[in-house]
């Protein structure tokens, strides 16, 4: 596959250090995309996952490696912390490596429109109080938000697990895409309030863009199930790009051609246990 040129590229929830990251998959993608500015959206290393056990295969390095090579080349990169990786949150403004952090940030596209980028654990604690927040107003919602973050610190001191959005979620499956629904709503209101555009964030693995009350929503979704990517073309244009897609697919190319042959080379991803993240 040729290398594909891109204005920027966004990724998220990677989770490095967790054995369901799809590690082998990101590398493959990293080789045939380059971009002018990579943002990284938020739990790109499970912090929370090394600290109960440390697992930190090769290729985990060489996904850092990859990055800092192309920071190196001249590519802008920017990592916004999630909540699993958010020792980096007390980092705003440094530098490593050529790798800016930030907590959040305003990406302008080719065409002038202004997206908020944001990894979104912040809103977890709106979406399962939002009925109250409502009746309690402005204040108590922003108040809300700085509790869940300083909580989340306090929780990794103490060797807590985080709140898992997605584990909560899934234990309500009923009720799962309300949830989902009700996070993007809030954090389209979260753009609103700052007035933009659109908004780009990560958090609850779930890649979609859409429209959402005139606020362009997108999520770039996962790299433990679902192996997305978000990028903005030369033209301002953004397109979901669901790699895990075209590695099923070349899977099945695979299969058809060699039919008859054994396969060499598994494409099957390990096996994977545990799902757990957001
Ligand atoms: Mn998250």
């Amino acid at each position: 596959m040729d290398t594909k040129h891109y204005r920027t590229l966004f990724i998220s929830d990677v989770h490095l250090g967790s054995k369901a990251a799809k590690v082998d998959f990101l590398l493959e993608f990293l080789r045939v995309h380059e971009a002018e500015t990579i943002i990284l959206v938020g739990d790109i290393v499970d912090g929370w996952r090394l600290k109960r056990s440390w697992y930190w295969p090769q290729d985990c390095n060489d996904v850092v490696q990859k990055l800092l090579r192309k920071a190196r080349k001249g590519t802008r990169i920017v990592y916004i912390p999630g909540n699993h990786d958010e020792f980096l949150r007390g980092f705003p403004g440094s530098h490593f490596g050529g790798i800016e952090v930030a907590e959040r940030m305003i990406h302008e596209t080719a065409d002038g429109k202004r997206y908020l980028v944001l990894h979104g654990d912040e809103f977890d604690v709106v979406v399962r109080n939002a009925r109250l927040l409502a009746y309690l107003g402005d204040w108590a919602y922003d108040t809300a938000i700085v509790i869940n973050i300083g909580l989340a610190a306090i929780r990794r001191r103490l060797g807590m697990p985080y709140w898992s959005f997605s584990a909560w979620a899934k234990l309500q499956v009923k009720q799962a895409v309300n949830f989902i629904g009700e996070f993007q709503k809030v954090v389209a209101e979260e753009a609103r309030r700052n007035h933009v555009d659109g908004v780009i964030c990560g958090h609850i693995h779930h890649a979609v863009m859409e429209d959402i009350d005139g606020i362009h929503y997108i999520n770039t979704g996962d790299w433990v199930e679902s192996c997305t990517a978000i990028v903005e073309h030369h033209d301002g244009h953004f397109e979901l790009i669901s790699w895990g897609e075209r590695i099923g697919a070349v899977k099945r190319d695979l299969k058809a051609i060699s039919r008859d042959v054994p396969l060499a080379i598994s494409m099957e991803p390990a096996e994977v246990t545990t799902t757990e993240a957001a």
